[in-house]
């Protein structure tokens, strides 16, 4: 359950006006126009660990003040360039060279540019007209609070979005993709116009478009906000906790009633995601001008809660003793599997040890997967404290295994050690660390 949200904090940064006044004043003389949108924290709900130590040190923070001494220059041990040529309705190739660092803004530049043999529909060769771009982070994350503050191009044909999906910006329909929520997406010939969702990918992926789910979770456009969101700098956020989403604009929750939006893991894969920082020509509108550019002043990432999942390359989770198995039993998120160890034998060991960013108190939680033939005295311990847990009995889902909230250092010194008892067949999927204060 969580607690009734307020509104979130939105203090002024001195900083952000900075950036934006050295970005703006000298090329376009918009003074009027600088004043610094509202920069939002994650949103602050009584009693649900965004503690001040979480928010002051986000898991990734990028404010593009450059790699080189005069402010330019992306950095590339974050980011990947989105670099897809063509698919349905892309109507730009995107480039590197579209894409710049300068006065504390990442810059993506839309123009009107000619590049030839293009593979298109159906592997004829057609020239694009168009050149855009974006970076998407090398880093892969799941819950917590994302946000960026972004400037809109002005003139239409294009399509800017900060949005997370699996993938390195070659292509953007990989076949490994799941999940996408799309923090935001506006058509700039629309630019009072905004649109978030949500969607789930699945193979077959035969086509453009194809293994869409063709019920996805949210999709909402067009929140009438009364703005034009290219004439000053907004902050677009979305709040991805377990079961639920929302999104934010300047710091205000915006996602249509009943938000917030839910979204458990039983519905999708919920599987880590890049940041995308993308603008590119799309749609049935082509672009008017020569010449545009959007601004990207910061992107931030705060995680509280850490998981584990067996399914997540290098999330922590080991299995040091016994011989462990795939089983057909469902785990935490939609179609990913579990594992368990030989049945009936004793001492067979799992565990999972998170990378805590910031020492805290946390409630801990093993996955129980429960089967007529699961362990029925599974022996979970944690710093310390041993918890039985009955795999036999009850309903599949989270166990607290901490009788109170434990202190947890920073960086990978506690660890969850599950041992079997030699009655039934233990089973192991996932554990998280969950913020409290
Ligand atoms: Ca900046
Ligand atoms: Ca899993």
């Amino acid at each position: 359950m969580k607690p009734s949200v307020s509104r979130p904090r939105a203090p002024l940064i001195a900083i952000r006006s900075i950036h934006a006044a050295g970005a703006f004043v000298a090329t376009a003389g918009l003074l009027s126009l600088l004043a610094p949108a509202a920069h939002a924290n994650p949103p602050v709900v009584s009693g649900n660990g965004w503690t001040a130590d979480v928010i002051a040190n986000p898991a990734f923070n990028d404010d593009f003040n450059g790699t080189q001494p005069d402010g330019t220059g992306v950095d590339t041990t974050k980011w990947n360039y989105r670099t897809d040529q063509y698919k349905s309705q892309l109507n730009s190739v995107q480039t590197p060279a579209n894409v710049s660092v300068a006065n504390g803004n990442m810059i993506v530049s839309l123009l009107k540019q000619d590049t030839p043999n293009v593979v298109g529909p159906n592997g004829t060769i057609i020239t694009q007209h168009y050149t855009g771009g974006g970076l998407i982070s090398k880093q892969r994350f799941r819950y917590g609070y994302y946000e960026t503050s972004i400037k809109i191009n002005s003139t239409p044909g294009w399509h800017s979005s900060f949005w997370l999906q699996e993938g390195d910006g070659s292509n953007t329909f990989t076949t490994d993709r799941r999940t996408e929520i799309d923090v935001f997406e506006i058509n700039s010939a629309s630019l009072t116009k905004i649109q978030h969702n949500l969607f789930k990918w699945y193979p077959p992926f035969t086509g453009s478009g194809a293994g869409e789910l063709t019920t996805n979770p949210y999709v909402y456009s067009g929140f009438a906000t009364g703005q034009n969101f290219s004439t000053a700098y907004h902050t677009y956020g979305v709040d991805w906790e377990e079961n639920s989403i929302t999104f934010y604009i300047d710091g205000v929750a915006v996602t249509k009633s009943p938000a917030p939006i839910a979204y458990p893991p039983s519905a999708d894969t919920h599987d880590p995601v890049s940041i995308w920082l993308t603008d590119v020509a799309s749609g049935s509108t082509l672009p008017t001008a020569s010449a545009d550019q959007i601004y990207f002043d910061y992107v931030r990432y705060w995680q509280k809660d850490y998981y584990v999942d067996y399914n997540d390359a290098g999330s922590g989770y080991a299995e040091p003793v016994g011989t462990w198995y795939t089983s057909s039993l469902a785990g935490w998120t939609k179609d990913y599997k579990t594992r368990y160890a030989t049945c009936n034998v004793g001492g067979n060991v799992a565990t999972w040890t998170p990378k805590i960013q910031n020492a805290g108190n946390y409630d801990v939680y093993y996955y129980n997967i429960v089967n007529a033939n699961s362990d029925s005295n599974m022996a979970l311990a944690v710093a310390g404290q041993t918890t039985m847990v009955n795999g036999t009995t009850g309903t599949t889902g989270w166990v607290k295994v901490t009788a109170a909230p434990i202190a947890v250092p920073a960086g990978t010194g506690t660890t969850v050690s599950m041992t079997s008892s030699g009655s039934g067949c233990a089973r192991a999927e996932n554990v998280k660390f969950v913020r409290v204060n």
